[in-house]
């Protein structure tokens, strides 16, 4: 048993399709996902906006939240919750240049509206998060925007969020590149200096990815401390990543074991998960995966997750301290590879 809840988004299990060519497993209807996910005893679905809501930009207010409800009560149905949800800023054409920092006036009122309609879906499905994944606020050609003013038009637009709803939290996924090439939120720092300059800084807080931070040039394990610092690391997404290359999504320690060991060792000693904060498995099946098993991605995720808490369990602070206060930093390493290898 885990002593952490769980959760995932229906983009979890997904068609395979990638840049280079067409899906391979056949699309799963939402509510089949869920059924899922209760069963394998996750918590908490996340949610985009249109994953809620599919046809959100052709509907009115109304017809927006009457679809939120139903898919509050198929949630219900399954005994399972909504964690956030976050508003799909790179699919629409007016999203070409990004939402917030686009350089169209019109395009930044679509991305108000998407903001705003996300809040109005998170009161519907009950949770109290906003999830922004800045997928194309930056630049692909450098010169296009004048940077100062993109962070200030970020935090314009978020300030516009908190207005909109007293109650709702934002929340910055940060990821330094891919689909943009140069983000204005690439690390969990500059999530915090963002916050810091909104209106209600208490309010917006930070979701770490593990392969963003590894895209970054970062240990996952070190950004989540920079967050969980601020007391702002109101979400996770674990997964893994081999090295600094396109987003990969592996499943969770499927390439850095210490690392995974050291997130999940950070975590539990620092509360994450006490004050309702989930654990958000941003994992895909390989496209390789056939569909009797494209679920195996998320069970082995939580399955690591567990393991590693009985890691952290095992892990001896008396030793610890005592090699530190020795400086013997080879010994303290070794004994880390040991517990990891099951040696010790
Ligand atoms: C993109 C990513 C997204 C967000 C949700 O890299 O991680 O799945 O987590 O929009
Ligand atoms: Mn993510």
């Amino acid at each position: 048993m885990s002593q952490f809840k769980f959760s995932a988004g229906p983009w979890n299990v997904h068609e395979g399709g990638d840049a280079f060519g067409p899906t391979v497993r056949d699309s799963i209807p939402f509510e089949e996902k869920v059924k899922m996910f209760a069963k394998m005893g996750l918590s908490a679905v996340q949610f985009h906006d249109d994953d809620a809501v599919p046809d959100m930009n052709n509907m009115t207010l109304d017809e927006i939240k009457e679809a939120a409800k139903k898919v509050k009560a198929l949630l219900d149905q399954y005994g399972l919750v909504a964690e956030f949800v976050a508003p799909r800023l790179w699919e629409d054409g007016r999203t070409h240049d990004g939402g917030f920092t686009s350089m169209s006036e019109t395009d930044r009122e679509f991305a108000k509206w998407r903001s705003e309609r996300s809040i109005d879906i998170a009161n519907e499905l009950g949770c109290d998060k906003i999830v922004l994944w800045l997928a194309r606020e930056g630049t692909l050609c450098y010169e296009s925007k004048n940077p100062v003013q993109g962070v200030e038009r970020l935090i314009e637009a978020i300030n516009g969020m908190l207005a909109y709803d007293p109650a709702i939290k934002v929340l910055i996924e940060s990821k330094p590149n891919e689909p943009i090439d140069r983000s204005y939120c690439p690390t969990l720092g500059h999530v915090m200096a963002v916050a810091s300059k909104t209106n209600d800084p208490s309010r917006v807080g930070g979701l770490l990815e593990s392969a963003h931070a590894i895209l970054a040039g970062l240990d996952p394990a070190n950004e989540m401390a920079f967050g969980l610092a601020f007391d702002k690391l109101w979400g996770v997404h674990l997964n893994d990543q081999n090295g600094m290359k396109y987003d990969q999504d592996k499943a969770f320690g499927a390439e850095n074991l210490r690392q995974s060991f050291n997130q999940v060792k950070v975590l539990i000693e620092n509360g994450y998960g006490k004050k309702g904060e989930y654990i958000g498995l941003d994992v895909k099946a390989m496209r390789t995966q056939k569909i009797e098993d494209c679920y195996r991605h998320l069970a082995n995720s939580m399955k690591v997750v567990q393991l590693m808490e009985e890691k952290v369990a095992k892990f001896d602070y008396a030793l610890q301290k005592k090699l530190v206060a020795e400086r013997n930093y080879e010994a303290l390493e070794m004994y880390v590879l040991e517990l990891l290898l099951g040696s010790k």
